[in-house]
């Protein structure tokens, strides 16, 4: 008898629990990988850098870019120091100045006097970030202020073979990879006073074939959406999904709302990035300070903590170096979200939940997995189960102020509204905090409060929930 009970024990633990299907538009593998860098740095960098200049006009002659000790190994390891997953870099901004010898261009390093017209500044890149073990991206911006062609079919050519000729030969280690395009949907006028009809689906089929791992960044993706602002804040609510059909980046992206929100049930999966400058301006203007860190850990919650990536701006100087209180500055950006994100109070929990996947001897989807610390790892409920409670209990009361959530986005996006109660101590429930979606990661900023339990209760969601992870930490650096 014994030994029947201890098989029907281990037999019902092991049976097989198909895991959720996934609901609606769901990332690819690269847009989950991407998600997961959290951080990046961008480096505007060119002519308007030794100009004082946001926007070149494209007539600046070449030997205007001058940096006087260039080192890439220091934005890399500034990058990397401060937790950024890769460097996105200006290749070439609106006054069509190329930071590498472009053959299809007459305005290039090659033609100016730095380093005798054999400086490449997209090659030295490519060294330092493979050297550094992160990332590297091009922003090559459509708009151009100098091509000759610019304003006529032919352009779209030399756009085309322009890309083709950065995406082939720079990038990390042997196979020159990048892991993100950035294209601006600005167009103004060319030498020409023209505008141009861009060919998104050429420029894009261009970089799909030679970078097809690279996430393409515009207002309206493929991979993934400008936020709708250069603040770094996304909203509230923002759903990875939207609805792109008939729109193109630029004036005819959808409203900067919908940007900044995205779409419940949107068709396609193009999640947020938020693109801000540590400075006021995207290039370096000798007259400009770093934002404090106050600052800086707000955009970290408006942007990492409501499921979008975080692109923070840190533009070299004419040296060609990121100035030391630039780089001051991310270190101690760095040092803040350690002492803050170090201490999991969660994971001391006993977790209880109102349904787990399978049933509660099912350990695929179990919910320990939500303190575990692995995003791999995930809790769900059977699928017609959709607004779960899950309970955190602990021994001895915590004091915390800010509550992390990440669902299991390769599954899609599905938790629409929920709340978070504390137990008081006469053992009543008060709500904490009411949110929206949570998608890949949400930071909720609250009072700070102890207790010795907490439940969150998922109010709508569109499929049965999973959830990768529940944190609780204790902020006591920033001021809500
Ligand atoms: C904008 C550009 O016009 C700015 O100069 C900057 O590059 C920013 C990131 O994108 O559209």
């Amino acid at each position: 008898m014994t030994i029947v009970l201890m098989l029907f024990a281990v037999t019902s633990c092991v049976r097989t629990v198909n895991p959720p299907e996934p609901y609606g538009a769901c990332p690819t593998p690269q847009q989950v990988e991407w998600q997961k860098m959290e951080m990046n740095m961008f480096c505007h960098f060119g002519p308007n850098t030794f100009s004082d200049k946001e926007w070149g006009d494209g007539t600046e002659v070449e030997d205007l870019f001058y940096p006087t000790d260039m080192d890439c190994c220091q934005w890399a390891k500034v990058a990397k120091q401060s937790g950024m997953g890769g460097i996105i870099i200006t290749a070439k901004h609106h006054d069509g100045f190329c930071l590498w010898p472009n053959p299809q261009s007459s305005h290039t390093v090659a033609q100016s006097s730095w380093k005798n017209g054999k400086g490449d500044v997209l090659a030295e890149l490519s060294r330092a970030c493979t050297e550094a073990g992160i990332g590297m991206g091009l922003y090559i911006s459509p708009w151009d202020r100098n091509a000759p062609t610019y304003g006529s079919d032919a352009y779209n050519e030399t756009f085309r073979l322009t890309l083709e000729d950065a995406l082939s030969r720079y990038g990390t280690g042997d196979t020159h990879t990048l892991f993100e395009q950035w294209f601006d949907g600005a167009n103004g006028e060319g030498p020409n006073g023209k505008r141009q009809n861009y060919d998104w689906n050429l420029f894009n089929s261009t970089v799909n074939r030679l970078q097809p791992t690279a996430v393409i960044f515009s207002d309206v993706g493929p991979g993934c959406r400008w936020v709708g602002n250069e603040s770094g804040s996304a909203g509230e609510t923002c759903w990875s999904t939207i609805n792109t059909d008939g729109y193109a980046p630029g004036s005819q992206a959808p409203s900067t709302d919908t940007l900044n929100q995205g779409c419940r049930g949107g068709k396609q999966w193009v999640p947020a990035e938020c693109d801000v400058s540590i400075r006021h301006g995207w290039f370096y203007h000798p007259n400009e300070v770093p934002k404090t860190l106050s600052e800086l850990l707000q955009i970290y919650y408006n942007s990492v903590g409501r499921n979008a990536l975080l692109l923070l701006n840190v533009p070299p100087d004419r040296r060609g170096r990121i100035a030391a209180i630039d780089s001051l500055r991310l270190m101690e950006l760095r040092r803040a979200l350690d002492s803050i994100f170090s201490n999991d109070l969660a994971r001391q929990a006993e977790v209880d939940v109102t349904n787990q996947r399978g049933g509660k001897r099912c350990k695929n989807f179990d919910s320990k997995n939500m303190l575990d610390g692995n995003f791999d790892s995930y809790w769900a409920t059977d699928d017609t189960v959709l607004t779960p409670t899950i309970t955190l209990t602990f021994k001895k009361p915590v004091t915390f102020n800010r509550v992390m959530l990440q669902e299991f986005i390769p599954l899609g996006q599905r938790i629409a509204s929920f709340h978070v109660d504390i137990k008081q101590t006469d053992g009543e429930w008060k709500r904490l905090v009411s949110a929206t979606t949570i998608g890949y990661k949400r930071i909720l900023l609250t009072p700070m409060v102890t207790t010795t339990a907490l439940r969150i209760v998922i109010d709508e969601a569109d499929a049965c929930p999973t959830l990768s992870n529940v944190s609780l930490f204790l902020d006591n650096i920033t001021q809500k």
